[in-house]
């Protein structure tokens, strides 16, 4: 790519035509493709974003956990077949030097901080490591761009968690947080943060208010994917019930592969600005349930157990989001409907079951 590009610049250097020539600079600083770093890259939606980028052009940067380097069949399952074409640094987002260490040596055009303990039951349990990687991490990565590179744009993972007790519905980017959960309160804080080296100090950061977004590399943990892979073990004959917490929470679901676009787009506009990502959709767990038993032929009533053991302490009952600012001002648009987004997420947990199993088999 920056061989295309330099080659062009050489070119129109011989060109008289000035506007020809500004516009064909533009054309190959496009050739030769920005430089991003994005934190979360072995997880969902950073490996997501990592294709999204490489398919632009661009030259993709990750942080990784230095013991992550020394496993990567088991860390970088979600990012192996982009392996050969992505730079990773070893760093930990608790330490603000680790963190500077990076800016220090890279320039980079665009930073997206996706990395964050994600998982809002593990912060009822631990919200304390929750609210120190959360909110310091962000913190960190702020002040080290302020430091040596204030011109870079940054992307701050905000999430739909920060409305909790929802005080409008739809949520949109002007209703008020009253978050739930350690979780929830970490990610306003890195909200308030991420706002605040905007105003205070002109830097181009953005925070997407991203609604629930799976795939079929959604984490095991959450809800959806628990559901997925437990259709999966119940067709094939691997067990015959499948506990969850509370059924009537209800959630607006989209695909994290639409998702990571609006991210991207919300830094190449022309302002800084926070946008709700979501599809106007929401479905309880129950509904879920439904549809992804339905897939494989079975009812879910005979499978399913509410089981209090999964409750939290205080639930975020009924999110929806109002993603108008998103599809108006970044033109995002939506390409999964909720029923193709459970249908692709059991289908592929079947297939790679029954893959396994057929191995197993073999080699048994
Ligand atoms: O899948 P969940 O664990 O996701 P949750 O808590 O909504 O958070 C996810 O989405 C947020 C965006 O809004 C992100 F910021 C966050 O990082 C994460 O990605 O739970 C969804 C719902 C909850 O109401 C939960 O109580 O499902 C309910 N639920 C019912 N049974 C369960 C279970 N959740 C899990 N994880 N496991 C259960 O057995």
């Amino acid at each position: 790519m920056s061989f295309g590009g330099n080659l062009l610049i050489r070119r129109l250097e011989g060109s008289s035509n000035a506007s020809s020539l500004k516009n064909c600079y533009r054309f190959s600083q496009y050739l030769m493709g920005k430089r991003a770093l994005i934190t979360g890259i072995t997880g969902q939606d950073g490996s997501y974003l990592a294709e999204h980028l490489l398919s632009l052009g661009y030259e993709v940067h990750g942080i990784v956990r230095r013991v992550a380097l020394e496993d990567p069949e088991g860390r970088f399952t979600r990012i192996l077949p982009i392996l050969d074409r992505i730079t990773l640094h070893p760093a930990s987002l608790e330490s603000y030097a680790s963190v500077f260490h990076i800016f220090s040596k890279i320039q980079f055009d665009e930073c997206y901080h996706l990395a964050a303990q994600s998982f809002v039951a593990e912060s009822f349990a631990d919200g304390f490591s929750t609210m120190n990687i959360n909110i310091n991490g962000t913190h960190f990565m702020l002040a080290a761009l302020r430091e040596t590179q204030p011109e870079c744009r940054m992307y701050f993972a905000g999430s739909s968690e920060m409305f909790g007790k929802v005080e409008e519905v739809p949520q949109r980017e002007t209703t008020r947080f009253h978050p739930r959960s350690p979780y929830g309160i970490s990610k306003v804080a890195g909200f308030d943060l991420t706002r605040n080296y905007r105003e205070a100090y002109g830097m181009f950061c953005s925070t997407g208010i991203l609604f629930n977004h799976e795939s079929p590399r959604r984490g095991h943990e959450f809800v959806s994917r628990k559901i997925s892979r437990g259709v999966a073990r119940i067709k094939l004959g691997l067990t015959d019930e499948l506990r969850l917490g509370n059924l009537q929470a209800s959630r607006d679901w989209g695909h994290a592969a639409d998702y990571v676009k609006a991210m991207y787009l919300m830094l190449q506009q022309d302002e800084p600005n926070d946008y709700v990502v979501a599809t106007g959709e929401t479905h309880t767990i129950l509904r879920f349930c439904e549809l992804a038993f339905s897939e494989v032929g079975l009812d879910y009533r005979d499978y399913v157990k509410e089981d209090p053991t999964f409750y939290r302490p205080a639930e975020v009952d009924v999110l929806i989001g109002d993603p108008s600012r998103a599809r108006v001002e970044l033109g995002w648009e939506q390409t999964y409907s909720f029923p193709e987004l459970v249908s692709e997420m059991v289908r592929s947990d079947l297939a790679a079951m029954e893959q396994r199993s057929k191995y197993d088999m073999q080699v048994a």
